[in-house]
């Protein structure tokens, strides 16, 4: 006497006999088809518990930069899924359901606002994806977007005054001065500096 599970089986085929209580009996017999509904027993789940991708920081807004799968093992409005962001992710990015099939969501993620390596070099975003059940489960994921780096800043001299005081007897292409610099963007596009005078 298991419990039904409509998603072990969804339909039973039970053969009904009636039998009158005449001398000789007579009796007939039918089948008769039961469809097991659905309920909402089944939270979204993604395929991956962790997504990660790697785009540049000069990514434009609106641009689709990763795409996430989940499904639900119920059916209909209990399988339909759509996604959301957490609060602190919206700011920069924004996900919407692509075309709904099979009862798996496909989500996409887009930038939803200026990006900046030097600023934030990577976001973890909290994504949730939620069926149209009653009550509404959830299911969470996890995507990491790392930013690579582009040369958007320039150097920047320690001291924009350096008095350097030559004297007329030496020799050039001799080291005068220290200067030290700073750039906000990674080693290739950072040091080493090229000084020019
Ligand atoms: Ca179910
Ligand atoms: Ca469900
Ligand atoms: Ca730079
Ligand atoms: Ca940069």
């Amino acid at each position: 006497s298991n419990a039904l599970d409509r998603e072990v089986q969804d339909v039973y085929y039970v053969t009904v006999l009636a039998r009158d209580k005449g001398s000789p009996p007579m009796s007939c017999d039918a089948t008769v088809t039961i469809y097991i509904d659905d309920i909402n027993d089944h939270s979204p789940r993604f395929t991956q518990k962790v997504y990660a991708t790697k785009i540049s920081e000069s990514v434009a807004k609106g641009e689709a930069v990763a795409r996430v799968v989940a499904v639900d093992n119920d059916v209909g409005f209990n399988a339909k899924l759509t996604f959301s962001l957490a609060e602190s992710n919206r700011q920069h990015f924004y996900i919407v359901s692509d075309d709904f099939m099979n009862d798996t969501g496909v989500g996409v993620v887009s930038v939803g606002g200026i990006l900046d390596r030097e600023a934030v070099p990577s976001h973890r975003l909290h994504i949730l994806a939620i069926d149209e059940g009653t009550p509404r489960l959830t299911g969470t994921g996890t995507l990491i977007i790392n930013l690579l780096d582009v040369n958007d800043n320039a150097p920047t001299l320690a001291n924009q005054h350096i008095p350097i005081i030559l004297y007329e007897n030496q020799f050039p292409n001799r080291p005068v001065s220290e200067v030290s610099a700073h750039d906000r963007d990674t080693l290739t596009n950072g040091p080493p500096f090229e000084f020019w005078v």
